[in-house]
């Protein structure tokens, strides 16, 4: 396989000024006549523009048919010398859409009656329409026009503004769209067939009129309107908090079931995976309707950061993807509550980017190398790469980051920018040096910070010492020091946050600081101490990194305890549930931690003026993937039997009446209703009837079959069935069985019954799920339904995939073979579920090995799939 590499960057030889495409659309045959007007760059080289399953029906340079011989045609390259330093270069091809089960390029969504056609660029699908130098630094304006039959295809979109429409003979009809912003080809999409749609009239900041349309198949376009609210709202926001403005006329964000990513920024043409565009209450649960907000908004903010500014190379993605999950994140946080959404990305980012991190997958969240960039669409590219904009951020303060965008949109507007350029611009905008910023990109692993602390009673003196060290990772054996930014406040052990005043400090200033260690280790000393302190450190998770802190249970517990800030109440209540775990795992019942953590969260179950989403939080210790980071030799069913140890003791603490007195009174105030009290009342009403169920199962059994039946909307009605299928299994059977009836035909809802069921754990879990293969609407062509059953048995049922005799490797192994031959990028992202093999127990450890050297052996496998593999394997 070729390998490329940043270093070995060039700009484009030619570029593309204008394209103009015509495209005879056809669910058997597509053609597509491109005429494109191409400008040498630089140099004397051939023109080579990329192309991959296409049939090549004509080509010519300025009006000159070339024959054979004439060009050359390899590899995925068409190659061309052209002596002059312009030309018009123009090519027709066909294409067969239904076909195309790799969903990259021109297919089809749904059945070939009533399905339509849409396309997916992102990375290199441009290349699977049309020959074209297909790579981000190639800037050009597409005029696009898209002729089909009228009945089968009466709705026509593409990117841009419409620029006219009518009929041809035959029954068919054409429209065309003019984009008047130079983009890139992956920005580039289509959409035709029998599509409805919901449409609002939006008009900018800057006075612009903007057609807004949503689209979806007839029998779901009435879930789509949380999606258009979700969009003003986004809109609204950009040119609130960053002075953007949407620049078409029309807006079109589309919605479909077959689709590998979980949405596309495509320029005016916004393409979603259903599963982040619809929600209903009766089908949707209350995080999936959080999601379809997070996502409309992450992919209209990629308009200016992605689209207007886009990235030189594939290296750069987190460029537009760290960035705009940063401003995702933060627009989340203002239309809900800051420090529950700050719980959630943490969270996130220590269940998916830190096990990756920490295996042979590991990668910097600028790459310096790939096979496949398809692969490094990563929780690392993406969520860690917003961690490091969210640090940049912090160090310049609100109006300093705001200046700093404001630089870099404007000077990069319509260009293909750099990591470099962008921490350049938020440096100059504020006169500082950011770049010692930059080893954060090219270095893989999470940094270990260690922090320890002595107080000196005759000094009144307290110092705080931190080290850092980042382990090796896969490629990068030596690691240097990064500037990571620790927020801290010392507390009292009353709880009162102290006044800080460092050494050389005249006065003490506020009871909170950023310092920021940019060497192995440093020292501070605070002055005016008087008993020794609770240091609250890395205060909102101020850096991505894990925190080694030699902290006594009881210090973990005043934090808990007494932080006034929701997050780092909840962070204090995570480090006491890893010590409280480690009691548990060496089998120490009246351990400290887990006393400590039991008997302070009692306390707060208590407390009634606590919120109730928080306080479901703080209920959730960290999960069986993030703790395996707590044990030496990965045995998955210790680890659970260790954290089910945990919650019995939580719960036996707070006790069988409590726990129902509170469920009853969640349970009278019941309803369907979306606002944040509400789904609060739901997301404590599910954590509180489990810990119920610990103690008093068959109370909790009866409360979980009511639930089911009397449940007015999905949250509801999905945490009853998941409680009753892990508490009661056998009363599980007919809800279950109705839940699957219910939702006859609705693929979402029947996406989470799969997935629920597909992470219950234990030794029948392999069973379960070959038996749910078999049910009528299982198939491995849809990726949401593979990554529901599939996905999630393999990526979040530890002790269901590791079991011991290592019969679900090889279940999995098969089917990553079947859905390799179907959709490539859906098989490499499942195969990621081997990244953390090498360290697990012996037993398993040499199961796993067997059935990944296996398939890391094949040849005929994709490149997707093969990448991962290689790296897994090695
Ligand atoms: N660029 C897409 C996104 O929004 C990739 N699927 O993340
Ligand atoms: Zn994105």
């Amino acid at each position: 396989t070729t390998v490329i590499r940043l270093d070995d960057y060039r700009p484009p030889a030619w570029t593309v000024e204008h394209v103009a495409l015509v495209f005879d659309l056809g669910i058997d045959r597509t053609e597509v006549d491109a005429t494109l007007q191409m400008v040498r760059a630089a140099g004397d080289e051939p023109i080579r523009l990329n192309g991959e399953g296409l049939e090549l029906l004509e080509l010519s340079v300025d009006d000159r048919r070339l024959v054979e011989g004439e060009y050359i045609l390899a590899n995925g390259l068409l190659e061309i010398a052209v002596d002059a330093e312009h030309c018009t270069l123009r090519t027709k091809v066909a294409l067969r859409p239904a076909e195309n089960t790799a969903l990259e390029g021109l297919y089809l969504s749904g059945s070939r009656e009533s399905g339509f056609l849409l396309t997916q660029c992102e990375a290199e699908g441009f290349r699977h329409i049309t020959f074209f130098p297909d790579r981000p630094d190639v800037l050009s304006r597409y005029t696009v026009t898209l002729r089909a039959d009228r009945q089968r295809f009466p709705v026509l979109l593409a990117g841009g503004n419409p620029d006219g429409s009518g009929e041809l003979p035959d029954g068919r009809h054409w429209a065309r769209f003019v984009d008047p912003h130079p983009k890139a080809s992956y920005l580039f999409a289509v959409v035709a067939g029998r599509l409805e749609r919901i449409s609002r009239d939006y008009t900018t900041a800057d006075g612009r009129a903007v057609a807004l349309h949503v689209w979806a198949e007839a029998d779901v376009i009435d879930r789509c309107d949380y999606a258009m609210d979700s969009l003003v709202r986004s809109m609204q926001w950009d040119e609130r908090t960053y002075g953007r403005n949407y620049d078409l006329d029309v807006f079109h964000v589309v919605a479909t079931h077959d689709f590998n990513m979980g949405a596309m920024e495509n320029k005016g043409l916004n393409i979603f995976n259903a599963k982040y565009l619809l929600a209903d209450p009766d089908s949707s649960t209350d995080d999936e309707y959080r999601h379809v907000e997070a996502v409309v908004a992450h992919e209209y903010f990629h308009n200016w950061s992605g689209n207007r500014v886009t990235c030189r190379d594939w290296f750069q993605l987190s460029l537009k993807e760290g960035l705009t999950v940063f401003r995702e994140q933060s627009f989340s946080a203002d239309m809900n509550s800051a420090p529950l959404k700050r719980i959630e990305d943490v969270a996130l980012l220590r269940r998916a980017q830190f096990p990756e991190d920490a295996g042979p997958l590991s990668h910097p969240v600028r790459p310096s190398q790939y096979s496949e960039i398809n692969n490094f669409y990563t929780a690392t590219v993406y969520e860690k790469g917003s961690e490091l904009v969210r640090m940049l951020a912090g160090r310049l303060g609100t109006e300093g980051f705001r200046r700093g965008m404001d630089l870099y949109f404007d000077r990069h507007d319509g260009q293909a920018a750099t990591i470099e350029d962008f921490i350049e611009a938020l440096g100059d905008a504020n006169d500082i040096d950011l770049s010692s910023y930059l080893a954060w990109y090219g270095q893989a692993g999470t940094p270990r910070l260690t922090a320890e602390g002595r107080f000196d009673p005759a000094q009144r003196q307290y110092r705080l010492t931190l080290r850092q060290r980042t382990p090796a990772t896969a490629g990068q054996p030596t690691k240097q020091a990064l500037p990571i930014p620790v927020r801290l406040s010392l507390f009292d052990r009353s709880g009162r946050a102290l006044p800080l005043r460092l050494e050389d400090e005249a006065r003490a200033e506020g009871t909170e600081r950023t310092v920021v260690l940019d060497t192995a280790e440093q020292h501070y000393v605070f002055e005016d101490i008087d008993a020794a302190p609770v240091p609250s450190l890395l205060r909102g998770f101020s850096a991505p990194v894990i925190l080694e802190c030699d902290y006594q249970p009881e210090d973990l517990a005043i934090l808990l305890r007494h932080d006034p800030d929701g997050f780092n109440r909840w962070e204090a209540g995570q480090q006491l549930a890893g010590l409280a775990y480690d009691d548990c795992r060496d089998a120490r019942a009246d351990g400290p931690a887990l006393l400590a953590w039991t008997g302070a969260l009692a306390e707060l179950f208590a407390d009634a003026s606590l919120d109730d989403a928080l306080l479901a939080e703080l209920l959730t210790p960290p999960g069986e993937i993030e703790l395996v980071e707590r044990q030496a030799e990965r045995d998955p069913d210790r680890i659970r039997a260790a954290r089910q140890a945990m919650l019995l003791a939580l719960a036996l603490r707070v006790g069988a009446a409590p726990l129902r007195v509170r469920y009853e009174a969640l349970r009278a105030s019941t309803s369907a209703a979306m606002d944040a009290t509400s789904q609060a009342r739901r997301q404590l009403k599910r954590r509180v009837l489990d810990l119920l169920a610990l103690i008093d199962a068959p109370l909790a059994t009866t409360f979980a079959l009511a639930q089911y039946e009397q449940a007015p909307g999905m949250t509801d009605r999905l945490a009853a069935l998941a409680t009753l299928a892990t508490v009661a299994p056998e009363q599980a059977i007919a809800p279950i069985a109705h839940f699957r009836r219910r939702y006859e035909g609705n693929a979402l809802a029947l996406d989470k019954w799969f997935a629920m069921q597909a992470q219950l754990p234990g030794a029948d879990a392999l069973a379960r799920v070959q038996a749910l293969e078999g049910d009528p609407s299982f198939m491995l062509k849809n990726p949401n339904r593979v990554q529901s059953l599939v996905g999630t048995f393999a990526r979040s049922n530890p002790t269901g995939f590791h079991r011991a005799d290592g019969a679900a490797y090889r279940w999995l192994a098969d089917r990553l073979v079947a859905v390799d031959g179907l959709n490539p990028q859906v098989a490499a992202r499942v195969a990621t579920a081997f990244n953390g093999w090498k360290r697990l127990e012996p037993t398993r450890r040499e199961a796993a090995h067997a059935v990944v050297a296996e398939l890391a052996a094949r040849k005929d496998l994709s490149r997707d799939l093969t990448d991962i593999l290689g790296r897994v394997a090695l």
